[in-house]
């Protein structure tokens, strides 16, 4: 073609001097060993720190759950790079290694070679295998919610269109009655409760160091519940009663918020999350029950919270 015989070619072309090959294989090596280890250390170098580069732009977890979220993240990310390194390798190695020396070659034409098809099927199904097993593992370290393992406190949440509602059990807690069915059995005697509007972002109040139990209630569409610093949401889903643990792991104020796109006003559905001590926390349900803010069963929402939406009317209409 008309650009190829323009190029001016090299005289070292077809026969080459032994210094122009010298160099030549210098830097295939460089290619082939300098750059991927280059990566290799740059990556460990900054998972093997407590920065948020290190963390792979994760936030620092502030729950003893979300350290397994972590784990996950930086686990994924380096199997991620030793992959991608060694696919670029070879990519780099062929396309170096068994290019056209002069224009009167065609090199070897190679065709269903059995091993590296085996090869290139297998590896792929490992991966994911493994990639598997680990998402498992750190969901079931995560979710850990067994009826062997109670928690120390349990929380009814409900996300309503479009703010938050929590309510906090007062006295001791009836872990059988935490059952998830959908009666009225609730695990505590009395509520207090912090009710979001769209211009009140409510709080939510955890004492550290104590695991609590998030039961999610919706009466009207699909929203998430997630705390960023926690490394963990969850849907909250009409009809059903999502819940999960979180062990808060350090005191301070963090922010919480809606993660399902829910609406008009889904970017109002925020709230503070405050982790504190025992004291501090015990402090704040009195100041709800002397706010007056109290009932005998938690606000989820009322019959409609066990309702699909949109299903409300079944059986009505036949
Ligand atoms: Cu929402």
């Amino acid at each position: 073609m008309g650009y190829r015989q323009q190029c001016p070619r090299s005289a070292s072309d077809g026969t080459g001097s032994r210094v122009e090959r010298g160099l030549s294989v210098g830097r295939q090596r460089l290619w082939r060993w300098g750059v991927p280890l280059a990566g290799g250390l740059l990556l460990l170098s900054g998972c093997a720190d407590d920065s948020e580069a290190g963390r792979l732009a994760m936030p620092e977890p502030a729950s003893a759950q979300g350290q397994h979220t972590l784990d996950l993240w930086q686990g994924a990310w380096i199997a991620a790079w030793i992959t991608g390194i060694v696919v670029w390798g070879l990519i780099f190695y062929v396309v170096i290694r068994f290019r056209r020396r002069n224009d009167n070659e065609i090199p070897v034409q190679t065709r269903y070679n059995l091993p590296l098809e085996i090869f290139y099927t297998i590896a792929p199904v490992v991966m994911v295998i493994v990639f598997f097993s680990h998402t498992v593992r750190t969901q079931n370290a995560v979710l850990e919610d067994e009826p062997s393992n109670p928690p120390d406190n349990i929380v009814e949440v409900t996300g309503q269109q479009w703010s938050w509602t929590f309510n906090y059990g007062l006295g001791d807690v009836d872990q059988k009655a935490d059952d998830d069915r959908f009666d009225d059995d609730f695990p505590y005697q009395s509520y207090v409760h912090d009710g979001g509007t769209g211009s009140y972002i409510p709080d939510l109040y955890l004492p550290v160091d104590e695991t609590t139990r998030f039961n999610l209630r919706s009466p009207d569409v699909i929203h998430d519940f997630g705390v960023p610093a926690f490394l963990m949401k969850m849907d909250v889903v009409p009809g059903r009663v999502n819940h999960y643990v979180i062990t808060p792991t350090r005191e301070g104020t963090f922010t919480g918020k809606c993660y399902e796109l829910c609406g008009t006003y889904h970017s109002r559905m925020l709230f503070t999350v405050h982790v504190v001590s025992r004291e501090e926390y015990d402090q704040h349900l009195q100041d709800l029950e002397d706010a007056g803010l109290t009932s005998e069963k938690p606000l989820i929402g009322g019959e409609e919270a066990y309702t699909q939406a949109g299903l409300e009317s079944e059986g009505e209409s036949e």
